[in-house]
């Protein structure tokens, strides 16, 4: 019987306080973003993974809050379809590999060309620095300056250096995420 009333009182807080959040997932391809959405859905890491053609939608709910989550693809032909999906979300994430110098020009250019947009004004934008399990990565000061984040103003900007494979800090980031919930 205990159990019964816990069910009940659960469904009816549920009622009460579930929060939904609706986020986009970009950035360059192979940066890391299938892998982010995998280890947040399932809290599993794996290697291998499909590169994605044009999106993959996922819902997932993370105590009282569902996520809507959409993960876009990364190269170049998809990156002009970023914006009809950051579009109407709470947050976009921009997913950056930390190990990967050579494409922080690219990055900088595709992220600060999406937030250009009109439509896209205002949205709170988390970054993330992956793949700092990896030897080389920038630290996030150093994303930071790479990625001009500090001309960003018209809106909410985080950024998290992180590792889907060791799972670092990606306590922080979901914290972050429900906090962009409504
Ligand atoms: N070492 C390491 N490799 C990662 C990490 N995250 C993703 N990868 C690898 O990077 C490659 C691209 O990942 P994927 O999630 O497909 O990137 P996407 O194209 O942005 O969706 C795959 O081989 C992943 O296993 C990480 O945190 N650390
Ligand atoms: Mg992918």
């Amino acid at each position: 019987m205990p159990g019964f009333f816990t069910s009940i009182f659960q469904w009816i807080s549920g009622l009460f306080f579930s929060k939904q959040a609706e986020i986009a997932v970009v950035g360059l391809q192979a940066s890391g973003k299938t892998s982010f959405v995998n280890v947040i859905t399932s809290g599993q890491w794996s290697e291998d993974v499909v590169p994605t053609v044009a999106f993959n939608f996922r819902k997932i709910r993370k105590g009282n809050v569902t996520m809507k989550i959409w993960d876009v693809a990364g190269q170049p032909k998809f990156r002009s379809m970023w914006e009809r999906y950051c579009n109407g979300v709470d947050a976009i994430v921009f997913v950056v590999d930390s190990v990967d110098h050579d494409k922080f020009n690219t990055a900088r250019f595709e992220l600060h060309q999406l937030l250009g947009q009109p439509t896209l004004v205002g949205v709170p934008l988390l970054v993330l620095g992956n793949k700092n399990d990896l030897d080389g990565h920038v630290p996030v000061k150093e994303l930071i300056r790479n990625l001009q984040l500090d001309k960003i103003s018209d809106r909410p900007v985080s950024c998290y250096s992180c590792s889907m494979k060791s799972q670092h800090n990606l306590d922080i980031v979901l914290q972050w995420l429900a906090g962009r919930s409504h």
